[in-house]
Parts: structure tokens; sequence; C-alpha cells
């Protein structure tokens, strides 16, 4: 069994019309589950706002004071792609909640097949900086998650994989010089927010524990498949993660309106897979995936239906 994490307040963050992230993402995502019969056969945990303590392990106080007066005082966009208005902060620390939670999950079970979690939320997180909201981020759900694993289960090795078309910038930066956290970053490049080059490899006891694989738009599948193969498996031989997070944005399917990087929907299921392996060779299975992007609403289910699947939630009416 699989955990699932949603909470229908998370739709409550509603951007101007026209804005792709939209609350109809996972409005759409945990209906095709409900269709398929994936949703009934995860386990449903059970989603919480994040506390101030849990969100200011990877932001500053001041961010969140900053945030919340920009919410109370009427709200609009925070920054040039994100915006902000009542009902948006409740919704993100949902989403980080979530992503807490779902880790919980993972360290309570007993059965390695069950030691698995997707949560299906928004707004995304992994532009989020310490301080401040970026590129429809408000807090970087992925980091609060690797943070609490940290801190509540005294792990030192926590492997965070990005395959969303955009570089995880915000993530990157949280855990640059950290030597408890590796992260891999698959992204087109160059395109938004501009970072993730080659070059960006870590610092201090973080040296070499950053990894970024940028492709150019337009990349063939096999290069693609063969960069994010050769990143996730050295990344798994520096860390020997305790825990795997997944960014899992699917804005890299070729048909994404504001991404595209040459993928199809099974295509997950082979990023998918790879990380399956990982986390049953270090990790005693343990697999937190994150929605991220993926803007191409009924493609965006189909994927994470894929995804899923992937990871061993089988779909009987697909
Ligand atoms: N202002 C995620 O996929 N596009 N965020 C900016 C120039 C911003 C994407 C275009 C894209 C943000 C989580
Ligand atoms: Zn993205």
């Amino acid at each position: 069994m699989t955990w699932l994490f949603y909470d229908e307040l998370m739709r409550n963050h509603v951007p101007p019309a026209g804005h792709p992230e939209r609350p109809e993402r996972i409005e759409a995502v945990m209906s095709l589950l409900e269709k398929t019969g994936q949703a009934r056969s995860c386990g449903r945990g059970a989603v919480r706002p994040a506390t101030d303590l849990e969100l200011s392990r990877v932001h500053n106080a001041h961010y969140l004071d900053t945030l919340s007066s920009f919410e109370a005082s009427g709200g609009g966009w925070i920054e040039a792609d994100t915006w902000v208005r009542e009902g948006s902060i409740r919704a993100a620390r949902l989403a980080s909640g979530s992503a807490i939670e779902a880790v919980r999950a993972v360290f309570a079970d007993e059965i390695e097949s069950d030691r698995r979690a997707f949560c299906a939320v928004r707004p995304p997180g992994h532009h989020a900086r310490p301080s401040d909201a970026m590129g429809f981020c408000l807090f970087n759900n992925i980091a609060v998650a690797a943070a609490a694993a940290i801190v509540e289960y005294e792990i030192e090795r926590v492997f965070i994989v990005d395959w969303d078309v955009h570089h995880g910038n915000g993530t990157q930066e949280m855990f640059y010089d950290d030597r408890r956290v590796g992260f891999v970053s698959i992204h087109r490049y160059p395109f938004y927010p501009g970072s993730g080059a080659a070059d960006e490899t870590g610092t201090g006891p973080g040296l070499g524990l950053t990894i970024n694989a940028p492709l150019p738009f337009g990349v063939r599948k096999t290069a693609y498949f063969d960069a994010y193969r050769r990143a996730v498996e050295e990344m798994a031989d520096r860390t020997r993660p305790e825990l795997v997070l997944i960014s899992a944005g699917f804005d890299a399917h070729a048909a994404d309106p504001i991404g595209g990087l040459g993928l199809d929907i099974e295509d997950f299921q082979e990023t998918t897979k790879l990380i399956v392996e990982i986390a049953e060779t270090h990790a005693q299975g343990r697999i937190v995936s994150i929605l991220e992007g993926g803007y191409h609403v009924p493609i965006l289910a189909e994927c994470v239906s894929a995804h899923l699947e992937a990871m061993g939630v089988e779909a009987p009416f697909r």
C-alpha cells in the first residue's frame, strides 16, 4: 500500500484566471485516481497545516511574517509569477504539512512495500527560497519534509530527486552546503529560473552533494535518460540515503503549456522505477513523492496515475 495525501482546502489558493497553477490541477488528479481505482488502493493520510516551527527549519521567520501580513492586507502578486490571497497560506501550509505527514507515514510503516507516499498538493514548493516566494511557490514543501525527517527521525542522509522541468533552485539553495541532503535536479536549460548549470555542485560540507543535469530543449529521450540515470546513480552511491524524496513535477511532458522537454506519460514510469530501486537498495523502500509542476491538466492527471502505478499502485479500471 502507498499513502496518498490530499486536502480539498488546497483548492482555496486561487490565482487569477489564466494562471497555469490552478485548483483544477489537483482536482483532476484526484478524480482520475478515483476513476482508475488507485485512490481506493492507497491508504489515505491525514493532512494538517505545517507549523511555524516546521516551516522555519528552512524559511526565515521574517518571511513567514511578511507573507502573513501580505495576505492579511489583501494580497496580490507577491512576485512576478506568484499570487497570494485569502486561503493561499492555509493551502500552502497544508501542502507542507502533507509532506511532513507523508514522511511520518513512511517511517511508521513495518512493511517495505508500504513505505511509499504521494502528496497531491498545491501550491508547489521547489522554487520557494528561504526568504522569498517564487515561481508559484510559497513554502518549499520538499525541503520542509527533508528537514522534518532529519530532526524527527534523526537521519543523516536524505536524497532529493527533482524531475520538474524547471531547476529546483529553492531546494538547492536550502541544502547547498548541507552534508545530510543530496540533491539531483534534471531540467530544461537554459530556462526559468536560470540556475542549475552543471558546475553548481554544492559547497563546503555539501560539495558534491548537488548534481545538476541541465538539458537543452529538443534533447533526445535516450540522452535524457542517460543523464538521469547517471546523476541519480551517482548520488545514490554518494549518499546511500535513508529516505528518498521526489520533487515530482510533470511539466517536462511534451504537451505542457509552459514547460516541455519531450517526455510522454509512460516516461514518468521510467523515472519512477529507478527511484523505487534505489529506495529499496538503500532506504528500506522509503519514498515520499511530492507534486510540483505539470500544467496540462488532463495530462498531469495521467502522469500522476502512471507514476503511482510504477510505485506499485495498480490501476484496475484503467
Ligand atoms: N516570468 C513550477 O513548475 N514562469 N513553477 C516564468 C517568466 C514561471 C514554474 C516566466 C514558471 C514557474 C513549480
Ligand atoms: Zn516546473
